[in-house]
C-alpha cells in the first residue's frame, strides 16, 4: 500500500510548488475534548501508510485549551503545526487560512473529531488520482452509517441539500456537501482561493461550487461514517447555525450572479456582520 501510493504520488502529483506530497488541514474550535485523539489517530495511520504528511490545525478564538494542547502535541510530532488566531474566524475562515499555508500537492480537509476515520481519508486520497476534488458522502453508493445523526439534524441536512440543488444547478448531482472530509489538489486551490469567502459551515458549498465553476471535476464518494454529537458545534446551536448557513447560501448565490456588487454595499456588509454575530455566539 505504502509503495504503490507513494509511487503514484510522485508520478502524478509532483509539481513545481513543493516537494511535499500531502497536507492535512483541521479547523478546530473549542475542541480540547476531541483534538488530541484525532491527531493521534491521524499521526499513527499516516506515519505507517504515507510517511508523515504535515498536519495543520487552525484554532481561532478558542475559550478552552485546544491551542495549548495542540502546541504541546506538536513538540513531540513536528509534522503537526498550529495556526492560532485570537479572533473567531469560523470553520470556513480557519480552513481558508490553512489552505493559504498548506504546502502539499494534495490537501485533505477534515474535522477535529473522528467521524471520518483515517482509512476513509485514504480512500478519498486514492480516488483523487482521477479527480480534482473528492468529497466524502453519507448518502452515495457505498456509504455506511455506523452512527446516524439525530433526526432533527437529518431533516435539516436534507432540506439544506435540496436548497443547494435548487439554488445552484451545477450541484444537482451532489448529495452531501457537509460530510467531514474533502480532498483538493493544490492547483485547484491556487485557482479558486480568491472565490473562497464563506467563513462559516457553508464553506463546503463554496469550495465545491467554486471548483465546479472553474471546470474542475468533483467526485462524491460514499464512506463509512460515525456521527459524533458530543461537543458538536452544529448540534449545540442548531437553529442559529441553520439560519447562518442559509444566509451564507444567499451570499454565495449573489456572488455568482450579476448582483454581486450588492455584497459590497455598506448595508449588506452590516447585515452580514449582524448575521455572523447572531449565529456564531
Ligand atoms: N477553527 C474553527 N473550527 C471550527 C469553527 N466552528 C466549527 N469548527 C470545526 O469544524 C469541524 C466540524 O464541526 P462539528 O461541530 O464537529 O460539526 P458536525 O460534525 O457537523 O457536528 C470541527 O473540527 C470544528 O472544530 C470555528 O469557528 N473555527
Ligand atoms: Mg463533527
Amino acid at each position: 500500500m505504502y509503495i504503490s501510493l507513494r509511487s503514484f504520488m510522485s508520478n502524478a502529483y509532483s509539481n513545481k510548488y513543493s516537494k511535499k506530497e500531502f497536507s492535512i488541514i483541521i479547523p478546530a474550535y473549542n475542541e480540547e475534548k476531541r483534538i488530541i485523539e484525532r491527531l493521534e489517530t491521524l499521526v499513527n495511520f499516516f506515519h505507517k501508510n504515507m510517511g508523515n504528511p504535515e498536519i495543520i490545525v487552525i484554532t481561532d478564538g478558542c475559550t478552552d485549551k485546544t491551542h495549548f494542547l495542540v502546541s504541546e502535541f506538536s513538540k513531540k510530532h513536528p509534522q503537526v503545526k498550529l495556526l492560532n488566531f485570537s479572533k473567531r474566524l469560523g470553520k470556513g475562515g480557519a480552513i481558508i487560512e490553512g489552505l493559504r499555508r498548506a504546502e502539499g500537492n494534495i490537501i485533505v480537509i477534515t474535522d477535529a473529531d473522528n467521524s471520518v476515520a483515517p482509512a476513509e481519508l485514504y480512500k478519498l486520497i486514492t480516488e483523487s488520482k482521477n479527480y480534482d476534488v473528492v468529497i466524502c458522502s453519507r448518502y452515495s453508493n457505498g456509504a455506511c452509517l455506523l452512527i446516524k445523526e439525530p433526526f432533527n439534524r437529518f431533516i435539516l441536512g436534507r432540506a439544506f441539500n435540496a436548497l443547494v440543488k435548487l439554488m445552484f444547478w451545477r450541484m444537482s448531482k451532489i448529495y452531501d456537501t457537509q460530510c467531514g472530509a474533502k480532498v483538493v489538489k493544490r492547483y485547484v486551490i491556487s485557482k479558486i482561493l480568491p472565490d473562497l469567502f464563506i467563513t462559516g459551515f457553508t464553506f463546503d458549498v463554496n469550495l465545491i461550487y467554486s471548483s465546479l465553476r472553474h471546470g474542475f471535476t468533483v467526485k462524491e464518494v460514499g464512506i463509512t461514517y460515525k456521527h459524533i454529537d458530543d461537543y458538536s458545534k452544529v448540534s449545540k446551536n442548531l437553529p442559529r447555525v441553520a439560519l447562518g448557513m442559509f444566509f451564507s447560501l444567499v451570499k454565495l448565490r449573489l456572488y455568482y450572479s450579476r448582483f454581486r456588487p450588492l455584497l459590497y454595499t455598506r448595508t449588506f456588509q452590516k447585515l452580514s456582520l449582524f448575521m455572523w454575530n447572531a449565529t456564531n455566539a
